[in-house]
């Protein structure tokens, strides 16, 4: 049987520490499913078409990488996906408190769905979506910490 994982996130925009987590998730299940939220109380830099069609040219040749939006209760995609795990990334020991209380409180909403962590590589620790905003939009040069499927989506803002 096919292993699903969600991974979820707001993806604004897609950066490489968010592709290494999908890659690694891909040696562990079958399929991964980018769970791209649309909060609007975060108000993105991108809208929710925008941020999934960044991550669905970034893994075009991956077939075993879907890319939806959701919004509401991440159980509730997990349900609609036949998820059977939660992927997300930690980069530091500030991440692990949100991190933990999500993973408690989706386990509360679904007993069935655990949440499975992946370690950041070393290189990506320091890169977040606030930060490739912040550097880009002040002209620095993100090119070597986001796919290059996003430096044209960047640069029309
Ligand atoms: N290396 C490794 N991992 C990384 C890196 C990196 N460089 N950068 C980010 N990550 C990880 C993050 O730690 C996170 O696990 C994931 O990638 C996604 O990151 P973001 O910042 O794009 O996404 P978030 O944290 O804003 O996503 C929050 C959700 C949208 C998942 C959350 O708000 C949610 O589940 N909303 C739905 C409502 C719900 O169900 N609520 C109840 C559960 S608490």
């Amino acid at each position: 049987m096919k292993r699903t994982a969600i991974y979820p996130g707001t993806f604004d925009p897609i950066t490489l520490g968010h592709v290494d987590v999908v890659k690694r998730g891909l040696k562990m299940f079958d399929r991964v499913v980018v769970g791209v939220a649309d909060n609007p109380d975060k108000s993105p830099m991108f809208d929710v078409s925008t941020r999934v069609a960044m991550v669905e040219e970034t893994f075009k040749d991956e077939p075993d990488v879907q890319a939806v939006r959701f919004s509401g209760l991440l159980v509730n995609l997990a349900h609609e996906q036949k998820g059977d795990a939660i992927l997300r990334g930690l980069r530091a020991a500030s991440d692990f408190e949100y991190e933990f209380q999500m993973a408690t409180m989706n386990r509360r909403l679904d007993e069935r769905i655990e949440t499975v962590f992946v370690m950041a590589r070393e290189d990506y620790t320091f890169v977040s979506s606030r930060f490739i905003r912040e550097i880009s939009s002040m002209g620095g040069d993100v090119s070597e910490l986001v796919p290059p499927v996003v430096i044209p989506y960047l640069a029309t803002k």
